[in-house]
């Protein structure tokens, strides 16, 4: 057993916070766990693989696997991404659905509801999130509809920006847990590698720098990560930025180099804090084309769940 000391009654269990791109999943697993894990833009489709984040409680251990938004596409990266939220509603214990206030209940929630949710069964709940952009009396109408939509076990709403309810939406999850001894080690919040989440905080960057569809081509690969020979605090990161065509190499550089390096600065003081070393960022930019249908390439990135 991992966990040898833990109270009666115990619960831990997995849950698979799913929705359409841009509810604001990943913002609501960082500020339920208090720290960043999973990377969050204004920019639809961020998240690209299953984020697991474990939060501990005295009572409880809730395993929330972070998915990438449901959404359309032929591309075998897009395929792979939807594939990682199915693969985790599939290994949830409790699926927590998130919608957005400000839109209300859309087409694409219809989708997710008929295609997945309505086929496991499994418990979910309904989250109503973004409460903060939305007056109180435009909530109780969304409720109501909701609420007749699917037998939800509970709809929470909540503002993962300003941390309304999220102490409730912890309480509400930990019903629906079973009863089971802890999963993960206490000091373990993830299982996602270092080179990993290094590649996921240079390109949430390259995310909010690049503007229009450039995102949406970019990747990042860590090549090597080195702690100083002496100094153990050093980290020497050598990362490659891949985009698919010529043009888009110059746009991501920028005029004398200025984009490459303000990602790479934004980069290095975010992981120089969360990480608590300092961070010598080697950032470079290849062009890969088509590299959103290159397995391989694909694995390599971490967005493992290829058939
Ligand atoms: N006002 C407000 N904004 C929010 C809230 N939660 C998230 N956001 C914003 O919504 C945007 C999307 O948030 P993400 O957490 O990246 O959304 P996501 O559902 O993980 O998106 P994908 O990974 O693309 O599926 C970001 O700009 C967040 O700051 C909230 O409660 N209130
Ligand atoms: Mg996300």
């Amino acid at each position: 057993m991992l966990v040898e000391n833990y109270p009666e009654n115990f619960k831990a269990g997995f849950v698979a916070l799913v929705g359409r791109p841009n509810v604001g999943k990943s913002t609501l697993l960082n500020n339920i766990l208090g720290t960043k894990l999973s990377i969050t833009s204004p920019k639809p489709q961020t998240t690209r693989m299953r984020i697991l984040g474990v939060k501990h409680d005295k009572d409880a251990q809730i395993i929330f696997l972070d998915t990438p938004g449901v959404q359309k596409g032929k591309d075998i990266l897009t395929k792979t991404v939807v594939e990682s939220a199915v693969s985790s509603m599939e290994e949830a214990d409790l699926i927590a659905m998130v919608i957005d206030a400000t839109t209300g209940w859309t087409k694409e929630d219809e989708k997710i509801l008929e295609n997945y949710l309505k086929k496991y069964n499994k418990p979910a709940i309904l989250i109503i999130n973004k409460v903060d952009k939305v007056n109180k009396e435009s909530l109780l109408p969304l409720i109501d509809e909701v609420s007749k939509k699917f037998d939800f076990k509970e709809i929470v709403p909540t503002s993962a920006t300003k941390g309304t309810n999220l102490d409730r939406l912890v309480e509400v999850l930990k019903k629906y847990l079973p009863e089971s001894p802890p999963l993960f080690p206490e000091d373990q919040i993830t299982d996602l590698p270092l080179k990993f989440y290094i590649a996921e905080i240079i390109r949430e960057k390259a995310f909010n720098v690049l503007r229009d569809e450039l995102p949406y081509s970019v990747a990042v690969e860590v090549e090597s990560i080195r702690e100083g020979d002496r100094n153990k605090n050093l980290l020497f990161i050598d990362a490659v930025i891949y985009v698919e065509k010529e043009n888009h190499k110059k746009i991501v550089i920028g005029r004398k180099g200025q984009t490459l390096k303000k990602i790479g600065k934004m980069a290095r003081e975010e992981l120089e804090a969360l990480l608590g070393k300092k961070i010598y960022l080697n950032l470079w930019v290849k062009v890969k084309e088509r590299w959103k249908e290159d397995i391989r390439l694909l694995k390599m990135l971490g967005y493992q769940y290829i058939s």
